[in-house]
């Protein structure tokens, strides 16, 4: 019998709503909600694929003390007498949680309430300080509160979209689609995109500004300085509902038109093309994500998006407003509990004495945290020097994800007690863990997400618990009990967590903080098995209210009044001896360290490997040639990885993917390189602008290898970097010299027996190799090697895996690494749901199909999620432009 259950994507901030159907053969295949109102049924790539990431491969699903098997008693046991000793003889503050915005919010609650009220320090951070912080900064300086004002149906509604720092194609996939379907309907729409890249989201944008690199605050206080001279300056909604507005114009004109194009690298045509649509467009929404919040000036971009939304009056009304997009799936529930060091429970202020003491009256609890925390780098810092003796990861790779990550690598290994929760059992910061400890994953847990409108949605629980492992909120609540507080941490399930939660909210509220979802203090279980997605706020005994912010004022300032905050750009240095700017980020089928989407075959092939962008010019002049390898180097660590040289990339700037992890590649890890610098008001790390130094890795022979089992023994090869495929592994390869005997090579690495067949050659003068190893008819590993970086199908290779091989002249085929002319190449993957490649589509090109519509009706490409339509759409220009010149 298969059963559906409606629950929420675990992915990206939208919070799509998925249904996930249970086949009798165990399977699972999701589509989207067609009822959700984040998604109306629409799923991206990644939404799409999770069915296949729920396997049990690699899964954690026993708690280990030292790396062996212990039960629970013992495991929770030891965790709360480690953290009770470091309390009483170092204090409180010796001791800390580091989670994730990937955390439910009954998680994230029970930590904090653990934390803050009955432990007493502020102790507990998440890596929404790596996402989110410079926008809840900003927030809070212009509203008083950590508000978003705006819901996704504005970005329908506006007739103007800035999209700055976000490249929603990728990693908003759905509410880009979403837009793109607002423009189909209405084309005068306009799109700006405003990145140092010209990314895949540029593919729906009217107007690409390539900004350079950190000038955010300079464009808006440009456009500020525009629009107060101009019509569209709304005096009564500046003079009635906001402050401070004089103060940040007068530093908004600190700088001349030359100075502005100067410092953002724009010309004034692209300027003014661009404050004049601004100005004479009414409904504007602009977006934004880690391009502004990831930097050093990360809280003062967002207030200088603000303060031109503050001077138009375009806020909380239809059609117009600031527009932060949520990274994670809970990001947003995090920040509503408090998560995050220098936060308290329900949007109170742990900097308030009488908010503190409502929560501690209401938590019951012996104590209280009086000030804030340690925030996510400075937390690492301490756990470095040692004031950090005792500290819990849970559902975050900080190893790959915090900057500097050398230093954090060495900073859990000098910590006396680490404990990991996670669903993996080898991530790059499990391997630091003293106690590890199995959680459930999606589809394995119950709670609550909140996403980037304010809607909270329900994650459901459709699979069986597997092994032994245990909700996250869970074993924080076991300790909680362990270390004495029995009644406070009593919660039977999820639901009471949430209503605690819900009541806490509502507490002494009155209208008079933001978040109130008091209609739900009294859920039931049955209540909250049902409950459908809504968005904040919702008091009790109230009718459904206005869901938009602050469009007649009503901020939650001690005055009431938005404040306008006077933002100035800082200067960008760049040190010499490391004259590039490394910008990271993401790709649209990996979510960061790829513990889940790492092991779908489907995801893996759309980029299979760590690569750096790069502009033509730079890599002309480096003497790096397309496709070859580059070593990138900080004064913090070096990574090598391919390149991608592209006039998508603006000089002087690369762009590295930060998914790659040690489980993956060689030397990938892109947080390596990262200096940890944070802004001043949010403590995010910069991590889009870090120096770096660039030159060609000198390979003095490439591989590519497909492989049936994943390989042994990869530890001497200066490059490796690994991709799951269908019934096996791809991987890439660089050696500093060819190796003396391939064929020993391959048995060694890959684990192969004796009796493996094997077929090809190996030509050392020419620095050439072909070998293939089988079993009977099956084929287990084959290995082409060359001096330059190796020419062969890739896709074609890895299909041959799952294959049947009886006939010589095929097996030759493979040793040779070229298909026949019955199996023709389908090239780079492009459609990930249908294995479309690059060749097929250009095919459909060149026979004449001119719109993604027609390339989907002939070859289903872009026809499920969608998500590659912008990469269609993109080669349909390029075949375009030859033609063109012709
Ligand atoms: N596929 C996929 N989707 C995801 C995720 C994922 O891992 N994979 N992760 C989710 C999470 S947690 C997050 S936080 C979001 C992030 O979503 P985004 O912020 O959209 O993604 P990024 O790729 O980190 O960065 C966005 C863009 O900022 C640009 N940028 C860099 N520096 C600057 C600058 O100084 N100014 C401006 N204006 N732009 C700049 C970069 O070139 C990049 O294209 O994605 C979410 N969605
Ligand atoms: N250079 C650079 N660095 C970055 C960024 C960047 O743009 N550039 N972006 C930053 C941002 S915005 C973010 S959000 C972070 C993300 O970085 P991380 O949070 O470190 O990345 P994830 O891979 O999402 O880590 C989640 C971990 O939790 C595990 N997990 C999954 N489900 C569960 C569960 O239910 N319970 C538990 N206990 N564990 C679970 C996963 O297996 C994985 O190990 O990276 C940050 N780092
Ligand atoms: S856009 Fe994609 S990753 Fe994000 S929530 Fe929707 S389906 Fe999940
Ligand atoms: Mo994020």
């Amino acid at each position: 019998m298969t059963t559906e259950t409606r629950t929420t994507c675990p992915y990206c901030g939208v919070g799509c709503g998925v249904i996930a159907t249970r086949h009798d053969d165990g399977s699972v295949t999701v589509k989207g909600d067609p009822d959700h109102p984040s998604n109306y049924g629409r799923l991206c790539s990644k939404g799409s694929a999770l069915g296949e990431t729920l396997d049990m491969d690699g899964r954690l699903l026993y708690p280990e003390i030292n790396g062996d098997r212990a039960s629970w008693d013992s495991a929770l046991d030891i965790v709360a007498e480690k953290f009770l000793s470091s309390i009483r003889e170092h204090g409180p503050d010796s001791v800390a949680f580091y989670l994730s915005g990937q955390s439910l919010t009954e998680d994230y609650y029970v930590a904090n309430k653990l934390m803050k009220g009955f432990i007493g320090s502020a102790n507990v951070d998440t890596n929404s300080r790596l996402c989110m912080a410079s926008s809840v900064a900003g927030h809070r300086r212009a509203f008083g509160s950590d508000t978003v004002p705006g819901i996704y149906e504005d970005l329908e509604l506006a007739d103007l979209i800035v999209l700055t720092g976000s490249n929603l194609a990728w990693c908003h996939p759905v509410i880009y689609q979403r837009i793109a379907a607002a423009k189909t309907a209405r084309p005068h729409m306009k799109i700006v995109v405003i990145d140092p890249r010209r990314t895949m989201t540029c593919d729906i944008a009217d107007m690409h500004l390539g900004i350079k690199p950190d000038a955010d605050v300079a464009l808006f206080n440009g456009l500020l300085a525009h629009l107060a001279r101009s019509p569209a300056f709304n005096a009564a909604y500046v003079a009635a509902y906001t402050e401070g507005f004089d103060d940040a114009l007068a530093a908004a004109k600190e700088q001349n038109a030359t100075t502005l194009s100067s410092i953002t690298g724009l010309s004034w045509e692209e300027l003014t093309a661009f404050f004049e649509l601004f100005e004479r467009t009414e409904k504007v929404v602009t977006c934004y994500s880690q391009g502004v919040n990831q930097s050093m000036s990360g809280t003062d971009k967002v207030n200088a998006i603000i303060n031109c939304h503050f001077a138009t009056g375009r806020i909380g009304r239809p059609g117009m407003g600031p527009f932060s997009l949520t990274g994670q799936p809970n990001a947003m529930g995090g920040r509503e509990v408090g998560g995050l060091a220098n936060m308290l429970a329900a949007h109170l202020a742990l900097e308030n004495e009488d908010h503190r003491r409502l929560v501690q009256d209401f938590w019951k609890a012996p104590v209280m945290a009086t000030r804030a925390g340690l925030k996510a780098v400075d937390m690492f810092q301490a756990v470095a020097d040692g004031r950090i003796k005792a500290l819990w990861i849970m559902s975050t790779n900080p190893v790959v994800s915090l900057p500097e990550a050398d230093n954090v690598k060495a900073a859990l290994a000098a910590c006396p007690f680490v404990v990991v929760s996670d669903i993996q059992k080898n991530t790059d910061t499990a391997a630091f863990a003293d106690v590890l400890l199995p959680a459930l994953g999606w589809g394995e847990k119950d709670g609550t997400v909140t996403n980037s409108e304010r809607r909270i949605s329900r994650q459901r629980a459709f699979l069986a618990e597997p092994g032994e492992a245990m909700a996250d909120w869970r074993q924080l609540a076991e300790v909680g009990r362990r270390i004495g507080f029995e009644s406070a941490f009593a919660w039977e399930d999820a639901s009471e967590v949430f209503s605690e939660h819900a009541a806490l909210s509502a507490l002494e509220n009155n209208g008079t903080r933001d978040f109130d979802i008091g209609a739900h203090a009294a859920i039931s279980k049955n209540g909250f098995d049902a409950l459908t997605p809504f968005q904040w706020p919702q008091p009790a005994n109230k009718p459904p209210v206005e869901t938009r912010f602050f469009a007649e004022g009503g901020f939650y300032t001690p005055n009431r009044k938005g404040r306008f905050i006077a933002v100035r750009q800082q200067a960008h240095e760049i040190e010499p001896a490391y004259p590039f700017t490394l910008n990271t980020g993401r790709i649209r089928d990996q979510w960061h360290t790829m513990t889940r989407t790492g092991k779908s075959a489907r995801l893996s092939q759309h980029i299979a490997e760590p690569f750096c962008e790069i502009n033509p010019a730079d890599a002309a002049e480096l003497g790096v040639a397309p496709a070859s390898l580059v070593k990138i180097e900080s004064p913090h660590g070096t990574n090598i990885v391919r390149a991608l040289v592209t006039p998508r990339q603006r000089r002087g700037s690369i762009f590295m993917p930060m998914h790659w992890t040690a489980q993956f590649a060689s030397s990938a890890r892109a947080d390596v390189l990262v200096k940890a610098k944070v802004d001043p008001h949010s403590g995010q790390p910069a991590l889009k602008q870090a120096g770096v130094s660039l030159k060609p890795f000198a390979a003095g022979a490439y591989g590519f290898a497909v492989t049936a089992e994943k390989p042994e023994h990869l530890e001497n090869v200066p490059y490796w970097a690994l991709a799951r495929a269908d019934s096996g592994w791809r991987i890439e390869l660089g050696f500093d010299e060819p190796v003396e005997d391939w064929g020993a090579w391959c048995r060694n690495a890959f684990g192969l027996s004796g009796d493996a067949e094997i077929i090809g050659y190996t030509d050392r003068q020419k620095g050439v190799a072909r070998l293939a190893f089988f079993e009977g008819e099956k084929l287990l590993a084959a290995l082409y090697v060359a001096t330059e970086p190796v020419e062969v199908s890739r896709n074609w290779a890895v299909a041959q895996l799952g294959k049947h091989h009886g006939n010589t002249r095929t097996r030759f085929a493979i040793a040779a690494g070229r298909p026949g002319q019955d199996q023709p190449d389908p090239g780079a993957i492009v459609c990930s749901c249908f294995s479309i490649g690059i060749n097929q589509i250009t095919s459909a090109i060149e026979a004449g199909h001119a719109t993604v519509e027609a390339i989907g009706e002939c070859t289903k490409a872009g026809t499920n999620c969608g998500s590659c339509r912008s990469e269609i759409r993109g080669m349909i220009h390029e075949h375009r432009l030859p033609a063109a010149a012709e």
